[in-house]
């Protein structure tokens, strides 16, 4: 099996330092988040942003901040995200796009979110993926729900994503597909030879789903923007302790870590 890409999703959209009195919020608390989730083994930092106050931004200079803080600590791939939060507009979501970082989600459709409705019309999937490609930015497609398989090889047929394919099934969201081994397994089955995929199981399925992954030969993202428990009632201590737990699953069942570089090889990323 190629070896296991650890993403660190850390702050999100819509976790509070009330719910996760660790979460990292300035942008110097997200660099030394990052480091310390490298150094227990992710290859990908998946990135969100917050004002001083706590609020999910999608601010470029406060995306430039965070980046750079992040940089001068670690080799660690960055992943921009342009989903954001609930409600915010594309222009507004597709702002650290152009900062030209090495990566960045593409989410795949419409869905429900808990009580709220992610927004992802068919323009607005043309319109982020031709922006990707145009600043030289790698996307993750971002799977809600089994439809949106189609949608993202439907990108891939205008010529507006190109090889290799690489998917993150977020499993478990409220109103989206839930997190279920059977679900994983048709998710994986739909996928065009070739393309690589991690798995992101909401709260407690972020172990269960994850560990499944390792052995089907996927990939795996923690942390506090899908989990904040590091067991039942047990808030987790960083975002660096459940890379840290996935790693050493993945030492258990044989498979190597990649490193930054090998993710980058396996995403096919070309270093600028
Ligand atoms: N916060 C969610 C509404 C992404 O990063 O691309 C969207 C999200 C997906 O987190
Ligand atoms: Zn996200």
């Amino acid at each position: 099996m190629e070896p296991l890409m650890i993403t660190a999703a850390m702050v999100g959209a819509e976790v509070t330092r009330e719910q996760q009195p660790h979460l990292p919020i300035t942008p110097k608390e997200i660099g030394v988040a990052a480091a310390e989730c490298a150094a227990a083994g992710a290859s990908i930092i998946h990135l969100h942003v917050r004002t001083a106050d706590g609020r999910p931004t999608q601010d470029k200079d406060i995306f430039a901040e965070a980046i750079a803080e992040i940089r001068s600590r670690t080799d660690a791939i960055v992943q921009v995200s342009t989903g954001g939060a609930v409600g915010m507009s594309a222009e507004e979501r597709l702002q650290p796009v152009f900062l030209r970082p090495e990566m960045a989600t593409l989410t795949c459709g419409t869905v429900n979110f808990s009580d709220d409705v992610f927004m992802n019309s068919p323009s607005d999937l043309r319109r982020f993926a031709e922006t990707l490609q145009r600043h030289g930015v790698r996307p993750e497609f971002e799977i809600f729900d089994a439809g949106m398989i189609a949608n993202a090889l439907h990108l891939a047929k205008l010529g507006l994503v190109t090889p290799p394919y690489h998917f993150d099934f977020v499993l478990g969201v409220p109103g989206a597909l839930p997190a279920t081994p059977k679900n994983l397994q048709f998710l994986v089955d739909s996928l065009p030879e070739g393309a690589t995929y991690s798995v992101a199981g909401m709260g407690r399925h972020q172990l269960t789903l994850g560990t499944l992954s390792i052995v089907m030969g996927g990939h795996v993202r923690v942390g506090f923007e899908d989990n904040i428990y590091y067991r039942k009632g047990v808030l987790a201590d960083s975002n660096a302790q459940l890379v840290a737990r996935m790693k050493r699953l993945a030492d258990e069942l044989e498979r190597p870590v990649a490193t930054p570089d090998e993710a980058r090889k396996m995403l096919g990323i070309v270093r600028s």
